[in-house]
């Protein structure tokens, strides 16, 4: 197979000035004219080929400056163009007409029907699959769009930029013209046809300047966008407030569609969204899914700036827009909990997920650093490496700069580059130079996969009044990378005194080894140390219970003061134990604790995850982690059971519905409770569960209470899932809460193995292989968030695996290298079950036609 690497970039040998298209949208038979303005590229000489790429088209004509042209070759992936006029040396006018066949296309990549309705999707490479181009992000043009369809069946013709004229057509036909000011790359191009609705509103941005925003559904789905259009406007005045960005369009809008491989895309003045991240209403989304439409409408936005206005220069340079546009996220998600332990909270939700999904990632066989040097298919790089850990470098300048000094960086950054597409190096510069800061060695966070390791010594001599810490550096070897080179690390910490005299100071650790002294400290201190996570690393600590208990109970930092609970919980679960008394104890305060937040509380008695508890382990065996987990929960459900019931009833939320922090946060930890008592007594407790089920008036306590039931193995559980379906049959969001509610049932004494009730879910009617949040819904969620039912010593849970990801990747390679992650870590587990993983690897592998997508996966897993 083909690989692709960063450091083979060449600049365009032709660039592209004005594009004008013309698509004449069928189902069978879409016709793309397209007439593009040529020029010379960077890397021009004179006689050199227009090499176009194009995929899955029929090419039908080729005209040069209006001259039919016949100097050229066709291959399946490239349109070959000699013979230029005068050399190419000057600008000259190529048309290409070529035809797709949309209703085809399950890859959703390119031109595709969803739902009776056209979309396009073409980040990274989908534009090839549209007309013939340079189809790279450093090609940056301007277009100007002819969309015509039949009136009747597609009435709304959408496409990037303003809306310059409308025309009805003989034969029952319309047309749209549509054109973008700014300049952009193909991957940014959309068009959307069909029968959609919008709500609207119009704003006034910093400048005085009124702006149109529209959100497209289905008409059935218009009801449930109120949320979607506040989260975009609290959005757009947040990018003015916080970075002094302000949007740059007349018009911005976000269309809905329920076929999408990702979550959204950030076309320019025109975000595709998956319904999943746009509807909501209280009866059918939960708080979970309110707090995801709020943060991906702002990801999307934000990208309007960092991705669109400043894009890269090619796609080894991704984090460059993903990671600063994930942080931007995180930060104004934080803003908009509307306190300081609100904005814990989100840090907290972020930290575990970066420790659920990228530390496994960053130690696997897919792990590459943040800026990859090389890939076979780029799609498989969306990942949570260049994501997540991407925003947690992006949050390190700011650590080390100060917020007004990384303000100072952003301003600089779009001073140099607007306009421009650029790589990660010069965002590093604009950061350094805007602060006069040496960031040479900060650069190792893009070259090197990896997650550091951070060893630390503490030292008190009582007769020096002086305390010590040294701090080791090291990182385990990646794929390609046996060697690696210092990290610089910015280290927040506090020592935590009974005098309360020791303020917060941030350590640069930049050698291997460095150690800090602090004199005049009266007795032993309790370190607090990577406060607020503030670097994302491994830190090796024997810190002792008492002094984790001293934390968990008074840490100042409240994302410390949940590390300490997690890591007493951490350690005990991984030893077979069950919480002591004095444990217990200090959980009972916590949770009595009326200052509290109750989301925090929340996190707080929420155990760490069973992948993070892997990613501790030299042998995994899943099983025996599972059992140890439930039985350190069960004693905390049934040592606190009063505890529990009586939250229960304090955390209800009388009166209408609020959405917000605060109501959500009691929501929360009501439903742990609930939770708890279910795993302290099911049969007692599910009387209580099934009554909240019945009259709940929202998502998040109706599904919670379902959940309950299911997980716990209630009787009850299969009368209010047939209840679910009956009441949700017509909403495919919430039916899909259903089959991944099912699909997520651990292990439960006296029932069946989950996998056959998975088995029978995808046989059933409405189970749908090519809708990837259906597929997601049910195998997803089985192979990688049950590993308790997944992981089984006679491997049916990876032949399931195999099987699936073998009937998925002839109809949608993304989805399918997706789930083909789910073996990654395979020899991190004991035997039989690495064996096991291994075969069902190897089937897979034996395949001849898989796609380039799921082979890069499987091949690197088994390298
Ligand atoms: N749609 C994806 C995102 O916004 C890729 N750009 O992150
Ligand atoms: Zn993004």
């Amino acid at each position: 197979p083909q690989s692709f690497r960063r450091l083979e970039y060449r600049p365009p040998v032709y660039t592209f000035d004005q594009v004008e298209l013309d698509i004449a949208l069928d189902p069978a038979r879409t016709i793309i004219k397209s007439r593009i303005e040529v020029l010379p590229g960077k890397s021009f000489e004179a006689g050199a080929p227009l090499v176009l790429v194009g995929h899955e088209l029929e090419f039908v004509s080729l005209r040069i400056n209006g001259e039919a042209h016949r100097h050229f070759e066709l291959t399946p992936d490239f349109l070959t163009i000699h013979s230029l006029p005068k050399e190419g040396k000057e600008k000259f006018i190529v048309e290409i007409i070529c035809v797709c066949v949309p209703e085809k296309n399950t890859s959703l990549m390119g031109l595709y029907v969803s739902n009776g309705n056209f979309f396009t999707q073409c980040e990274s490479e989908g534009f090839r699959k549209i007309t013939y181009f340079l189809d790279r992000p450093d090609v940056m043009a301007r277009y100007r769009v002819t969309l015509r369809a039949r009136e009747a069946e597609y009435p709304v013709l959408l496409s990037n930029g303003n809306l310059l004229k409308t025309e009805k057509l003989p034969n029952g036909w319309h047309s749209a013209i549509w054109e973008d000011p700014f300049p952009k790359p193909s991957y940014l191009f959309t068009l959307v046809a069909g029968k959609l609705e919008c709500i609207e509103e119009t704003i006034t941005t910093s400048s005085g300047a009124k702006k149109l925003l529209q959100i497209w559904v289905e008409p059935h789905d218009l009801q449930k966008t109120r949320h979607a259009m506040d989260s975009l406007i609290a959005s757009i005045h947040w990018d003015e407030k916080r970075f002094g960005l302000e949007l740059d369009l007349e018009r911005f809008m976000i269309v809905a569609v329920g076929d999408f491989n990702m979550g959204a895309m950030e076309n320019k003045g025109l975000n595709i969204f998956n319904t999943k991240f746009v509807l909501a209403q209280p009866e059918t989304a939960t708080d979970a899914d309110f707090a995801n439409i709020e943060s991906v409408v702002a990801h999307e936005y934000f990208h309007n700036w960092t991705g669109n206005r400043v894009t890269c220069q090619d796609w080894f340079q991704l984090s460059l827009k993903e990671g600063l546009t994930v942080f931007r996220d995180q930060e104004f998600s934080a803003d908009q909990m509307g306190s300081e332990s609100g904005r814990a909270v989100k840090r907290i939700e972020d930290v575990r997920l970066l420790r659920q999904l990228q530390f496994p990632e960053d130690a696997g066989p897919m792990a590459h650093p943040i800026r990859p040097d090389e890939y076979q298919e780029i799609s498989n790089f969306y990942t949570v490496t260049v994501y997540e850990k991407g925003s947690e470098v992006v949050r390190m300048y700011q650590t080390l700069l100060g917020i007004e000094g990384f303000r100072k960086g952003m301003d600089l950054y779009f001073k140099r580059h607007d306009g421009q597409a650029v790589t990660c190096d010069d965002f590093l510069m604009a950061m350094a130079d805007a602060n006069g800061k040496d960031l040479t060695q900060f650069r190792n966070w893009y070259s090197q996969a990896g997650t550091p390791r951070v060893k630390l010594e503490e030292h008190y001599d009582a007769t020096k009044k002086q305390y010590q810490i040294t701090l080791t550096q090291s990182c385990a070897p990646s794929p390609g990378q046996p060697d690696k080179k210092l990290f610089h690390i910015p280290l927040k910490m506090r020592l935590i005194t009974n005098s309360d005299d020791q303020v917060e100071q941030l350590l640069e650790l930049t050698q291997a080894s460095q150690t800090w002294t602090f004199d005049n400290i009266d007795e032993r201190p309790v370190l607090s140390i990577n406060r607020n996570f503030s670097a994302p690393i491994h830190l090796d600590f024997e810190q002792s219970e008492a002094d984790l208990l001293t934390l968990f109970s008074s840490d100042d930092d409240p994302f410390n003061r949940w590390e300490a609970g997690q890591k007493l919980a951490m350690q005990m679960i991984l030893n077979h134990r069950l919480p002591d008394k004095q444990l217990i104890d200090a959980y009972r305060n916590l949770l009595m604790d009326p200052k509290l937040d109750p989301a925090f509380k929340d996190l707080a008695l929420t155990l760490p995850a069973e992948s993070y508890l892997y990613e501790q382990c030299t042998s995994v065996d899943p099983q025996k982690i599972f059992t140890a987990r439930r039985a350190f929960r069960r004693e905390i459900a049934k040592q606190l059971q009063l505890e529990w019931a009586a939250l229960y009833q304090q955390m209800q939320t009388p009166g209408p519905f609020k959405s917000d922090a605060v109501d959500a946060g009691k929501r929360a930890l009501k439903n742990l409770a609930l939770s708890m008592l279910l795993e302290a007594n099911t049969a007692v407790w599910a009387p209580m569960a099934v009554n909240q089920y019945r009259i709940a008036d929202n998502m998040t306590d109706r599904y919670a209470a379902l959940a309950g039931l299911v997980i716990h193995g209630a009787r009850e559980a299969t009368d209010c899932l047939s209840d679910f379906y009956e009441r949700f049959t017509n909403d495919a969001l919430v039916i899909d809460k259903w089959f991944g509610l099912q699909s997520s049932r651990p292990p439960v004494d006296g029932l069946e193995p989950t996998l056959g009730n998975v088995k029978k879910l995808r046989e059933h009617p409405a189970f749908k292989m090519n809708n990837p949040n259906r597929v997601r819904s049910v195998i997803h969620t089985f192979c990688s968030n049950n590993p308790a039912s997944f992981h089984q010593t006679d491997g049916s849970g990876y032949e399931f695996w195999a099987d699936s990801v073998l009937a998925l990747d002839p109809i949608n390679p993304q989805v399918a290298a997706r789930l083909a992650r789910a073996l990654d870590r395979w020899r991190l587990f004991a035997a039989p079950y690495q064996d096991r993983m291994k075969s069902a690897l190897e089937r897979v592998a034996a395949y001849q036609t898989l796609s380039p997508d799921t082979r890069e996966v499987i091949s690197k897993a088994l390298s």
